[in-house]
């Protein structure tokens, strides 16, 4: 009978646009667990939502205003990435979004090249759909209210702003890290992010300074709204060439990024809950 219902609101086009403000948001979000850490698992604990191949949902009742790919730069963080997925999927399928989550996975284990990946994803994505904006999202915080909505942004929008790790304070007014949402064009624009940031830090302050050299405006919602909770893993080693990197940036900016991006894709799959891309990145460390 569900499927019938189902079928007989698909065939009804075209579709009415689906409210700014989805409706039964309540301001809350409660943190799920996976029953285990595997990613049958939390399929399994998912299956209820009925998502399509590669990670990919759409509203059933209504035209979403935006595609929206969901970037998250990842390596060696499975028991984050069960409970990012178990979270995140129920979170955004509530907000009425037509999104899909792509996991990029760095293939070496050298160091680590977080904002490379995330180029890599955007490049990919496009190569699969059209998308309207991305959100590079860190495999690590999870929304705490579902208010915090997930739609392409006007301008570059400053998602992760009150950390419970950081007592949900912005530790410095520039900061750019943690989730983000840009729209394809102002990503385009600013030539996405330094392939040079090998390690942990900077990356994301080097991206602060494109959004500011191109004239648009880093936005954030208020901080009851724009909250998340962050897991637990073990620490990244940082780069000590960032500081160097981050304050001659600005040279590279036409010359460092989407435009000089070099890669091989070694894998790529559409799984159950993620479009899943393995990665060789090349380049000097
Ligand atoms: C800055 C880093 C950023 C980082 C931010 C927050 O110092 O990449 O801290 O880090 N910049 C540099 O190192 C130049 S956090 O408090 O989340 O660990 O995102």
């Amino acid at each position: 009978y569900n499927n019938i219902q189902t079928k007989q609101t698909n065939e009804k086009q075209p579709l009415t646009p689906c409210p700014q403000t989805p409706p039964d948001l309540n301001g809350t979000m409660r943190l799920l667990v996976p029953a285990q850490e595997t990613l049958e698992e939390v399929a399994q604990q998912l299956s209820w939502l009925r998502l399509l191949e590669g990670g990919h949902q759409e509203p059933l009742d209504c035209r979403a205003r935006y595609k929206i790919a969901i970037i998250v730069p990842y390596r060696d963080r499975l028991s984050n990435l069960c409970t990012f997925l178990l979270n995140m999927h129920p979170f955004l399928t509530k907000q009425q979004l037509d999104y899909s989550i792509f996991i990029v996975e760095q293939f070496d284990d050298g160091l680590f090249n977080r904002a490379m990946l995330m180029n890599v994803g955007f490049n990919e994505a496009l190569k699969l759909r059209d998308f309207d904006c991305f959100f590079f999202h860190d495999v690590d915080l999870i929304p705490e209210n579902d208010r915090n909505i997930y739609s392409c942004p006007d301008q570059p929008r400053h998602m992760s702003v009150a950390i419970d790790k950081f007592n949900y304070r912005l530790p410095y007014v520039d900061l750019f890290g943690g989730v983000i949402g840009m729209s394809r064009n102002h990503f385009q624009l600013v030539n996405g992010f330094s392939n040079m940031f090998w390690g942990w830090g900077g990356e994301d302050d080097d991206m602060a300074s494109r959004v500011k050299a191109h004239d648009l405006n880093i936005t954030r919602y208020t901080p009851n709204v724009a909250r998340y909770h962050m897991l637990t893993h073990a620490k990244q080693k940082a780069n000590p060439k960032r500081y160097e990197k981050l304050y001659s940036g600005r040279k590279r900016f036409k010359t460092d990024g989407l435009n000089n991006l070099e890669y091989r894709v070694k894998s790529l799959k559409q799984l159950p809950l993620f479009t899943y891309l393995l990665v060789d990145l090349t380049g000097r460390r």
